[in-house]
Formats: C-alpha cells, sequence, structure tokens
C-alpha cells in the first residue's frame, strides 16, 4: 500500500474524534468571531526548515545512545526529512552542514529533493572544529583569528559552502562563528571584532545576490568568558557594516536565561533585520531541547511579536527562515522533530488568535490587565484541533506521530540501515 494511502487510512480510524475536537475549537473560536479556515490557510503554508544534524542522535560530551537506523548519507537525510513532510506536510526543506553534507550527484540529489517535494533551506559552514587534512587549527578562532592565513582558509570554507549551496538552488548562507575566549586578556575585543567585520565582508563579496547571509550569536560556549558575536546587538553591527543581504539570525536557545527574547525579535523586525530564526527548547541556555517543551508561554509571547511585525504591513521585515536546530539526546529524533513542528503550528496558531484591534486599545489606555488578559486568552486555547485539521487537509496525518509507531518507521529504518548506523553532520 502507498504511504499515503496509509496515512489516509489512520486518519479514518481517529476522523471522528478529531472532528469533535475540531468543532468544539471552531465553535468556541468563531464565538469570538475568528475566521477559523484563515488561520488553517496561514497553518497549511507555513513551512520549518529541517537541519541535517537532527536527523540522528546527537549525545553531549559524555556519551552518545544512538537508537539505530540513522540516516548514513545525504540522500538517506532527504528520506527522513521527506518522511517528515509526509506525515505533517510542514516540514518541506532541509538545511545542510558542510562539509559533512557536500553534495555528490547534484543531477540526482535535485530530482530526489523533487520526489519529496522539498527544496534545500540554508547551507551552514563550520569552522567550530578542525578536519582531517585541514592545513591551519580553529583552536583559537576562526574569522576573528590573529593569524590572516587562518582567517583565509575559515573564508574560503564559508564561500565553498556557498558553491555546494548554487549547485543544490539553496539562497541562504548561515554563519555561527565559536570563536571566542575563555580568558580575560586573551582576545583584544576590538580588533577581534574588526578582524571578523572584514572575513564576513569577503565572504559577503562572493555571495550572489539573491541570497541571504545569516549571522548567528551566542552568549557563551564553547569560550566562556567571551564570545565574539555574542547578543544581536553584535550580530546587528556586523550587518549594518556588511550590506542589506546580511541578516540577523535567532536561536531560541542562543540567550542567557531570562532575556526578553519577544523583545528582541521585535526590534530587529523594526529595524528590518531579522533574517531567520531557529527554535528549539531550553532550561539553561544551549540545551536544544523539544520546541516549546519547557517554556510554552515565553514560546507564544515570542510568536506573538513575530505574528504582530509580518501582519503590520509598515514593518519592513524580508521574510523570515524558519528551521529547527535541535539535538536529540533521549528521543527518537524523528518523533522529536514532529513533535516540535507541531509545538511550532500550534504556538503560531495562538500567536493568530490574538485580538490585535483590541490590544492595541488596551495599551493606548494603559489598561494593563485588559491587554494581558488578551495575551492569557489566546494562550490558553488549546489549537491542536486546528493544526490537525490544517495537517488533513494539506493530505498529512492527523496524528503525525501515532503513525510514525503504528508503521513502525523506526523498525524499518533499522532494518534497512542497521542499528548501529550514526548520522553524520553532528
Ligand atoms: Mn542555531
Amino acid at each position: 500500500m502507498q504511504f499515503q494511502e496509509q496515512i489516509h487510512d489512520l486518519n479514518a480510524q481517529i476522523r471522528a474524534d478529531h472532528e469533535f475536537h475540531f468543532q468544539y475549537t471552531a465553535e468556541l473560536l468563531s464565538r469570538k468571531g475568528i475566521d477559523i479556515q484563515g488561520i488553517i490557510e496561514k497553518i497549511k503554508v507555513f513551512q520549518v526548515a529541517i537541519p541535517s544534524w537532527a536527523l540522528g542522535t546527537g549525545g553531549t560530551r559524555f556519551g552518545r545512545y544512538p537508537g539505530g537506523g540513522e540516516p548514513r548519507s545525504l540522500e538517506e537525510k532527504i528520506e527522513d526529512v521527506g518522511l517528515l513532510h509526509a506525515l505533517n506536510r510542514s516540514s518541506d526543506s532541509i538545511s545542510l552542514h558542510i562539509p559533512w553534507d557536500i553534495p555528490g550527484d547534484t543531477v540526482a540529489l535535485k530530482s530526489l529533493l523533487r520526489s519529496h517535494g522539498l527544496s534545500i533551506d540554508s547551507v551552514n559552514s563550520n569552522t567550530f572544529q578542525d578536519q582531517p587534512g585541514q592545513a591551519h587549527s580553529y583552536k583559537f578562532g576562526s574569522l576573528s583569528h590573529t593569524d590572516a592565513a587562518i582567517r583565509r582558509q575559515a573564508i574560503e570554507h564559508n564561500i565553498a559552502c556557498i558553491e555546494h549551496g548554487k549547485a543544490l538552488d539553496a539562497r541562504v548562507l548561515t554563519v555561527w562563528l565559536a570563536d571566542g575566549s575563555n580568558f580575560p586578556g586573551q582576545q583584544h575585543f576590538r580588533r577581534a571584532w574588526q578582524r571578523t567585520a572584514d572575513a564576513l565582508a569577503d565572504i559577503y563579496q562572493a555571495l550572489p545576490d539573491d541570497w541571504t547571509m545569516l549571522i548567528e550569536y551566542k552568549p557563551y560556549e564553547p569560550h566562556f568568558y567571551s564570545m565574539v558575536i555574542p547578543d544581536w546587538g553584535t550580530s546587528y553591527s556586523l550587518c549594518q557594516y556588511l550590506g542589506e543581504k546580511a541578516q540577523v539570525l535567532v536561536d531560541l536557545g542562543h540567550h542567557l536565561p531570562n532575556t526578553n527574547i519577544e523583545q528582541i525579535v521585535a526590534r530587529l523586525m523594526l529595524f528590518g533585520r531579522l533574517g531567520g530564526f531557529h527554535f528549539n527548547g531550553s532550561m539553561y541556555g544551549d540545551d536544544d531541547l523539544t520546541t516549546g517543551s519547557i517554556k510554552p508561554y515565553q514560546f507564544f509571547l515570542i510568536f506573538n511579536e513575530l505574528v504582530d511585525a509580518i501582519d503590520d504591513p509598515s514593518v519592513k521585515n524580508p521574510p523570515l527562515a524558519w528551521m529547527i536546530d535541535a539535538s536529540h539526546n533521549t528521543k527518537d529524533p524523528l518523533e522529536d522533530l514532529l513533535q516540535s513542528v507541531q509545538n511550532i503550528l500550534c504556538t503560531y496558531a495562538r500567536a493568530l488568535i490574538v485580538d490585535r484591534v483590541l490590544l492595541e486599545a488596551a495599551q493606548q489606555q494603559n489598561d494593563v490587565v485588559t491587554a494581558e488578559e488578551l495575551l492569557r486568552d489566546a494562550f490558553a486555547v488549546d489549537t491542536r484541533a486546528l493544526v490537525a485539521e490544517a495537517t488533513r487537509q494539506s493530505g498529512g496525518a492527523i496524528d503525525p506521530i501515532g503513525v510514525f509507531r503504528a508503521l513502525k518507521i523506526r523498525e524499518q529504518r533499522i532494518a534497512k540501515r542497521g542499528k548501529t548506523g550514526v548520522a553524520t553532520g553532528l
């Protein structure tokens, strides 16, 4: 039986329950004057890219416990993202990590991507570790290094990433810089910024006109005294230095605890400088947990600001590149990704429900309680049936994880790829 038919059959088994939940939610929202089908249509077109490195077990520096059946090649990674997309209809692209995902036969890869309805979202460079046979070490930095030859090596690597991306019709280069220092005095802050800005400018020169360079920031790790790009202000300053094709990338896990991330995204969109967004969940820092698993209200507040700016015609921010950036230590990676996408869509739906006319009026009148309650009202709505209905209407599964388990997809992967196969690119 074709996969599509299997999804259809499994949907039929839970259709009555789904209809009950959906009709209840629809009735609830209709009474508030909300256009249900309008929200469903927005959910349908919302797509989140899946990074190649999230398809296998990540692990920590203390250990790794692969569950088996991990993708062993770029082709198998595409196959896995194709599976996710068939189930949820919301994961239509894949992000590559170079050097692990260097494309071989690009004609065959493009055809494989097409057969799954996928495209390449972005190429991600890597200068946070040394590769075998590499001439210079990144131990003391890459684009910010004191040695021009090492900076040149890192620049050439990023330009090579652009070339690999061009071969597969990608349009985004993501730069996350692991450079920094562990001890006071180790690095001259102003000179490190300048060296980085000039190295990025060399990469920017090689960027095609229809490409975007995303510059990601992170407050700590791998370095603990200072990071060269620790915060959105530094990313923003580098984008200003480079030009319009450079944009700030916000990663939910790249903030210190209690940072007001919703205010950061609002500011960046006001400046027209928010280019991309990496979803994950975190308790302490870059924990890379399932999106929405730890602080769902904060996640909703962030989405609320994103939707507010996207729906405001006076905001001149380019369309955002949405991607999950996570690592899986305890869950099946594919189940975790399905959960993350569901949480993203459910939270997006809640942000779409916020009554912005009433909210603005409450803000204008300094009616603090009404303003806050409007947000809490939207947050309290269970949007799962809306998302399930959007997915069903798009030909996907009402319960993606249920289908994944019922069809024993992990078991099939293990039978085909082996129990000990380990994904590359982590
Ligand atoms: Mn990231």
